[in-house]
């Protein structure tokens, strides 16, 4: 099986080699020395192997794909597309046709046993080619996000008579440490458009997320369409914090971001929050009520005082709707029903609900996750804890086998302001600086929390205080940055000191992108340029 492999990528190469061997001879470039384990990716890989010269990335290179496994040729063309946006080159893929061809990336389907996960992928960099090796489409489509990361922001075309992006050569042997690495928008306390939500996602791709959680309904707001409960969306989508016009998403517009994200190699995870944070739901449907009093449309920013009336059969039906209508949307594994801060359900309504709603999400074909409260149910151990403020909840769901997502408010809340002068976001758990945010360790955060038990990651934004993109993106980058490299690097490789570095090189592309980034005088911010233009410099 691996030899076939080999020898499938040996003729591929020796064709591909033969077409440039018989192109014109060019006269030979003399490329400086570079150092590949010096580049600045986050996450950092798990393992890179410099070899000191250089592949020169202009007009002559091709980008080949497997073909016969899904999905290759889609993540090549992907490649070719931010190929054009950083460098305007227009890049072939699977093009045999081409007049001169010198250099090649080929994206290759490969069965090795050194790809560990679906996700794992290799980079072989030499002056000639760049071949990275991955098992699954998904695995490829992180790899490319490496090789985006090491194409300088600027060509040098000193050496050469045109432009030409040099990428370091060498090795990258990599893979995730967490198969769950997410962030959450809150689309609800303030909503966020569908193109708003698009270019999230391109920057949690950029960083090898792999989760979109969205919070689709508060007392705020309730964002997503549902046909057979049509007020949710006429009376509960018409309010946001602050008094402004609220918004929701047709089912046409969900699936056009749930599509958007398989794209990116992305899972969204739809969550409707139940049975607190339910007020908008209650005031479309007032009989779904069960606090006692008469619903109306809320503003505000407090928590805790909505909840869904749990002895009520009409409920669940309710509920059953919802989770079916928005599970046939949704392509990805998980449902989470929300679960936190229901302060006005009694206990044993809240228990009797959670247990109720745990099979309604199952029968959907879904697997249930709850904010750490839900794990204080008869929930079973295939449902999901998301741990965001009680140790004792979490320890509550490993007790009952369950899995966590970690997202501690203290560490992993991208709502919590940077410092004093921040001028978005809460402090109820704490300022957050940029290092604070970076230097814990998810692994052990958590007493009575093994690391079998751990999921992944989680860094939520809540919207309390910022209603549009460029509010968004001042909290949550770079902070979002730091939790990808959480996510995805292993514990020996993380360092703050090195990590900082490697983060105030992220400006360049931060800027081409326009994203409102929060300038921390933490990091020493390089504009404009990366370090491997300097280095040509000297
Ligand atoms: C707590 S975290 C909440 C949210 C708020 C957030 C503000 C959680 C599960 N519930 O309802 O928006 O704090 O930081």
């Amino acid at each position: 099986m691996k030899n076939s492999i080999l020898l499938k990528t040996a003729i591929v190469l020796l064709g591909l080699t033969a077409l440039i061997a018989c192109q014109e001879k060019r006269k030979p470039i003399n490329f400086p020395t570079t150092d590949l384990a010096m580049e600045n990716m986050i996450p950092k890989p798990v393992k890179v192997i410099p070899t000191h010269t250089a592949f020169g990335l202009d007009q002559n290179t091709v980008i080949y794909t497997s073909q016969t496994e899904k999905g290759f040729v889609e993540v090549g063309q992907f490649l070719a597309d931010k190929i054009k946006d950083k460098t305007q080159l227009r890049i072939p893929v699977n093009n045999t046709g081409e007049a001169q061809v010198d250099r090649i990336i080929y994206i290759n389907q490969s069965d090795s046993t050194d790809l560990a996960t679906d996700e794992a992928y290799q980079l072989y960099i030499t002056q000639d080619s760049l071949i990275l090796n991955a098992k699954t489409a998904e695995g490829a489509f992180r790899g490319v996000q490496t090789i985006q990361q090491i194409i300088p922001e600027v060509s040098n075309d000193t050496l050469v008579e045109h432009p030409m992006w040099l990428i370091p050569t060498g090795k990258i042997m990599d893979s995730p440490n967490f198969e769950y690495r997410g962030s959450m928008l809150d689309v609800a306390r303030h909503f966020f458009s569908v193109e708003d939500v698009k270019k999230y996602i391109d920057l949690l791709a950029y960083y090898k997320y792999n989760v979109l959680h969205l919070h689709l309904s508060d007392d705020q707001g309730w964002r997503i369409e549902i046909k057979s409960w049509p007020k949710l969306t006429e009376i509960g989508g018409s309010t946001e914090v602050g008094g402004e016009s609220g918004g929701f998403y047709t089912q046409e517009e969900y699936k056009e971001l749930v599509a958007y994200a398989a794209k990116n190699f992305i899972t969204i995870v739809p969550e409707i929050d139940m049975p607190g944070h339910t007020n908008a739901a209650s005031v479309s449907y007032p009989i779904l009520n069960g606090n006692g009093k008469t619903p109306q449309l809320y503003e505000g920013t407090h928590v805790g005082f909505s909840t869904f009336d749990t002895r009520k059969d009409t409920v669940y039906a309710f509920i059953d709707d919802v989770v079916r209508e928005i599970s046939e949307l949704t392509p990805g594994p998980y449902f989470h029903i929300g679960g936190d801060e229901s302060h006005v359900t009694k206990k044993n309504d809240y228990i009797y609900f959670v247990n109720r709603v745990e099979k309604i999400v199952e029968k959907h074909g879904k697997r249930m996750i709850g904010w750490d409260e839900v794990a204080n149910a008869d929930v079973s151990s295939n449902s999901v804890s998301q741990f965001w403020a009680s140790e004792k909840n979490a320890q509550t769901a490993v007790a009952k086998g369950m899995k966590v997502i970690l997202s501690p408010a203290k560490k992993a809340y991208l709502d919590m302001q940077y410092d004093l002068e921040s001028k978005h976001g809460l402090h109820w758990a704490g300022y957050i600086p940029v290092d604070t945010a970076y230097v814990w360790t998810p692994e052990r955060y958590a007493q009575g929390l093994p690391l079998e038990n751990i999921l992944g990651i989680e860094a939520p934004l809540w919207s309390e205080t910022i209603s549009n993109i460029s509010e968004l993106e001042y909290l949550a980058f770079p902070r979002a940055i730091g939790y990808a490299e959480l996510g995805w690097t292993l514990e020996e490789n993380r360092d703050w000191e090195n990590y900082k570095v490697r983060l105030a090189n992220q400006a360049p592309f931060l800027e081409r992108m326009e994203v409102n980034y929060y300038p921390s005088t933490l990091i020493d911010w390089k504009k404009g340029k990366n370090t491997y233009t300097e280095i040509l410099k000297d």
